[in-house]
């Protein structure tokens, strides 16, 4: 590293409950740390101490601190740090999916310099030049000149997921806190940018979003293994799972075949964690990621009703997607199915076929949400349309959004029996899945995992809610 080099101070906010490695700001120092002195701080899994963010951010001294940011909890504690960062008389730059959703009300705080809309590893490093005072194309930035906000469209130039540097994990600080088991650890990887398909509640499903993320694309599956052995060299513990889920990872049967054969070339006997659509699954593919290593797989249903699954764009063959989901468990392979309680418009008929169908389906873990709308989504203009939500009209605003607990009800079916009926089934899910866990460590010889699960656990449902909302009956 050449100490001339300017020092760029990367910061992910996070939320206090969950520890995840800042891939995004991993992938963004990739390009960045042969032209710069690359810092990154995470936050996550931690109160915000905004006295030691000031001491961490004075020792560090940087030119410029990029902040990434989603909708939600994350947004109060990126704005203490864009204030810290302020304080000290820094550039402020933030980046991730709020600020590329809503550049413009993001900029008009004025706490924050400049956004960086979409993917960053391009549109940053231009933004960078600007600020040491070059002439550069900032096409894909949002910036204040003399106090007006700039909006620029979105470039035409996208990453090419094979050609980048493999992400910075040996930046990170104390990396063993991702791993935190002697063995059976498991490494999330990301190898997708934008998505192939257009779910009404996913943020990808924006015509901005697809605009400024570009073509959906998939990495080369060697780089999943390159980028496993980089991180198995900077860890002490042992990662044996390979977490390559991210919103979708098995778009097509020609890729997920590919995946498993450099998987099993590679010889490393890896697990792997993945997420597919119904449509995706048959027989013979099933069998296949089974021999090759897959022990867990999340499918998205989101409800048991044909107009909501049409509503939804996801389409998937209800009757069909039992035999699948079967067949998944006659393999042995861990099968998450996903649902959404209270879409858009959802009647409480529709609810009912959802629970009924969660009844008919197998599976090992039903992961059922509330639905939390999140903004730029086709499910989000639709509630503002039917007057669910109030979009707020600032930034701080959104806090409260995408969070369990708010009340929010977008859908027709009466609150009590919603929030009563979601309540009641996680309750009972999320007890089922404990036992479904323990039962798959065992299965597996994961001791360590099982004894931990036991001691550990915190079931996150919510007793106090199920108990007050436990009188609201559905029929
Ligand atoms: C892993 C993951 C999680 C993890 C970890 C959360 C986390 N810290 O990211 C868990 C499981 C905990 C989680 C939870 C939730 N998640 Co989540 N999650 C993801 C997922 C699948 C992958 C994130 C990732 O690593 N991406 C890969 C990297 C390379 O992309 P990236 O981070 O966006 O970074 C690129 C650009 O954004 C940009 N960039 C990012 N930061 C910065 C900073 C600067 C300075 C610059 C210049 C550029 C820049 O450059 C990067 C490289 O190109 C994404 C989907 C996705 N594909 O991103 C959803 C996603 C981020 N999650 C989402 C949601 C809605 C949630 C939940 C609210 C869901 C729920 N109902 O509970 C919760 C709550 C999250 C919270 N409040 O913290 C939405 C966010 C939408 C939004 N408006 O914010 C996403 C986009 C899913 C979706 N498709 O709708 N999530």
């Amino acid at each position: 590293m050449n100490k001339n080099m300017k020092k760029i101070l990367l910061i992910e906010p996070g939320a206090r409950h969950t520890l995840y490695p800042p891939i995004g700001l991993m992938h963004l120092a990739a390009v960045l740390r042969d032209k710069y002195q690359i810092v990154i701080k995470d936050y996550s899994g931690e109160e915000i101490d905004s006295y030691k963010i000031k001491k961490d951010m004075e020792s560090i001294n940087p030119f410029i601190v990029g902040i990434r940011v989603l909708t939600g909890p994350p947004i109060p504690r990126a704005l203490e740090i864009s204030r810290i960062a302020k304080e000290l008389n820094k550039i402020v730059v933030w980046g991730g999916p709020h600020p590329t959703i809503l550049p413009e009300q993001t900029l008009k705080n004025p706490l924050i310099d400049a956004v960086v809309i979409g993917e960053g590893e391009i549109t940053f490093q231009n933004l960078l030049k600007h600020y040491e005072g070059k002439k550069v194309n900032l096409d894909g930035t949002g910036i204040k000149i003399q106090g007006r906000i700039k909006i620029m469209p979105a470039p035409k130039k996208f990453v090419k997921l094979d050609e980048v540097p493999l992400p910075a994990w040996d930046l990170l600080e104390n990396i063993d806190r991702y791993f935190p088991y002697k063995k059976n650890n498991s490494i999330p990887i990301s190898t997708t940018r934008g998505c192939a398909f257009k779910c009404g509640f996913c943020h990808n499903s924006n015509s901005n979003v697809k605009c400024y993320l570009g073509p959906y694309r998939i990495a080369d599956p060697k780089r999943a293994i390159e980028e496993f052995k980089f991180v198995q060299g900077l860890t002490k513990n042992k990662i044996e799972v390979l977490d390559v889920g991210e919103d979708l990872h098995l778009v097509s049967k020609d890729y997920a075949k590919r995946f498993c054969e450099v998987l099993n070339k590679s010889g490393l006997k890896l697990k792997w964690i993945t997420a597919a659509r119904y449509q995706v699954l048959d027989q013979e593919l099933i069998k296949m990621i089974k021999d090759s290593g897959c022990v867990s797989i999340m499918l998205g249903v989101e409800s048991g009703s044909k107009r909501i699954q049409k509503l939804n764009n996801k389409v998937i063959d209800l009757e069909k997607a039992i035999e699948i989901a079967k067949n998944i468990r006659k393999n042995g392979i861990f099968l998450r199915n996903t649902y959404i309680f209270g879409h858009p418009t959802e009647t409480l008929e529709e609810l009912k076929e959802t629970i009924n169908y969660i009844k008919k389906i197998p599976a090992d873990e039903n992961l059922i949400q509330l639905y939390r709308p999140m903004p730029g989504t086709p499910y989000f203009d639709l509630s503002i349309l039917k007057n669910k939500v109030k979009v707020p009209d600032n930034l701080e605003g959104w806090k409260g959004f995408g969070v369990l607990g708010n009340d929010l009800n977008v859908s027709d079916v009466p609150d009590k029996i919603l929030f009563s009926e979601f309540y009641r089934i996680n309750f009972f899910q999320q007890i089922f899945y404990w036992i479904n866990q323990q039962r798959f460590f065992l299965r597996n010889g994961l001791k360590e995992e099982f004894l931990n699960n036991f001691i550990n656990n915190r079931f996150t449902f919510k007793l106090k809610e199920y108990l007050e909302t436990k009188n609201a009956k559905l029929n």
